[in-house]
């Protein structure tokens, strides 16, 4: 497996890459052109500029997280075809500066959604928080409002204010849009995006759901392992697969995270591991990634990619805000770093402990 760890770039992330260059083993940052609105094209000039900044601290750029898709092309809408005509260039641009992997979601409207950015913690920290029962009885336009107060908000990725800005309008054109029209606007978008992709040698890896069930009427399609399936099966080709979001998925307790990494293995392109505790209310809290914090078994998960030889690339995903660190929400150095460091070590020890596919724990003195 390759470690990356994301980055917002130059100006938008307080971490510097020289920080990023001190965690153990991390070989790429994960990057986007996050000022670039969803639809229009990635200049190649502006990739080779990160590409340059990158390379200067010996961090590859593969991963690109997110190229974000148009909400026409997700409405299904005519005005997707030029879109979609833009996405497929900047592919080829990517593609034509060494990009290996594009993440991406199909999630109308919100990209991840929690009701408190900063949860205060019993151990002092501060961390993401969703409250079940706030999400379902507030309106969104009410929603935003009360989030757009908290610090950080609007520098979130999938949150940009112009687009919000037009809620109202977005909620009234989903009103046509539910499950089987997504499904439906997702395959054609892939039919078109795929060939492309491959001929560009990308892989590209859909982000599930976050959380995975409907929130504020709009439908969420990439939310189970059946979905997932249904998901591989609309283009059966290598170049469509996964991202897959331990915390996103593991949100809905009846997923069976290491399950899912064993079934589909060979089609997930970009790991993202970080656990949550989920309470029987339906709420959760982002917790640090050791297994006994929260309800997800990271140790588990990282055998399952053990297991079945992930080759590919993974990243810590989100931390809580410890040691007075003053990050973008979920982003900071600190947690994140911890995390890198408790899935390396689990990793080593799979590594040193297992040879030709048996495991050697039992032979290992208490
Ligand atoms: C990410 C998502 O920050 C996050 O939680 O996991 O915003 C993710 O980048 C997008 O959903 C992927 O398109
Ligand atoms: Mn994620």
């Amino acid at each position: 497996m390759k470690m990356t760890f994301r980055w917002y770039g130059e100006n938008l992330d307080p971490i510097p890459l020289r920080h990023i260059r001190q965690i153990p083993d991390v070989s790429g940052i994960v990057w986007a052109l996050h000022d670039i609105p969803a639809g229009e094209c990635w200049p190649l000039e502006r990739i080779e500029e990160v590409k340059a900044q990158a390379q200067k601290y010996n961090f590859n750029i593969d991963v690109v997280e997110s190229v974000n898709v148009h909400e026409d092309i997700k409405l299904g809408l005519p005005s997707r075809k030029i879109y979609i005509e833009n996405y497929k260039t900047t592919l080829k641009n990517l593609g034509n500066a060494g990009v290996k992997v594009v993440c991406y979601n199909f999630m109308p409207v919100f990209d991840w959604t929690r009701t408190d950015l900063y949860k205060p913690q019993p151990d002092g920290s501060t961390t993401l928080f969703y409250e079940k029962a706030k999400a379902d009885s507030i309106n969104p336009v009410e929603f935003l409002e009360q989030m757009s107060k908290q610090e950080g908000l609007l520098t979130m990725p999938g949150w940009e204010p112009e687009r919000l800005s037009k809620i109202k309008e977005l909620f009234k054109a989903y009103e046509n849009v539910k499950e089987d029209k997504l499904w439906e606007n997702l395959k054609y978008f892939l039919e078109e995006i795929i060939p492309v992709a491959q001929e560009s040698g990308i892989k590209m890896a859909i982000h599930p759901d976050d959380p995975p069930w409907n929130i504020f009427g709009l439908p969420r399609i990439i939310t189970s392992r059946d979905n997932i399936k249904k998901f591989l099966s609309l283009v059966d080709n290598p170049s469509n697969g996964l991202t897959l979001c331990s915390g996103s998925l593991g949100a809905c307790t009846k997923n069976n995270i290491p399950g899912i990494v064993r079934e589909f293995g060979g089609r997930i392109y970009f790991a993202h591991i970080r656990n949550i505790r989920c309470f029987e209310n339906g709420d959760f809290a982002e917790t640090s990634h050791k297994t006994s914090d929260g309800s997800l078994d990271i140790a588990e998960i990282v055998k399952a990619y053990f297991d079945v030889g992930y080759k590919y690339y993974v990243r810590p995903d989100h931390g809580r805000h410890i040691w007075d660190e003053k990050p973008r929400p979920g982003y900071g150095l600190y947690d994140r770093s911890l995390g890198i460091m408790y899935i390396w070590g689990l990793w080593d020890a799979f590594k040193k402990y297992t040879k030709g596919g048996q495991s050697l724990w039992n032979g290992i003195k208490k």
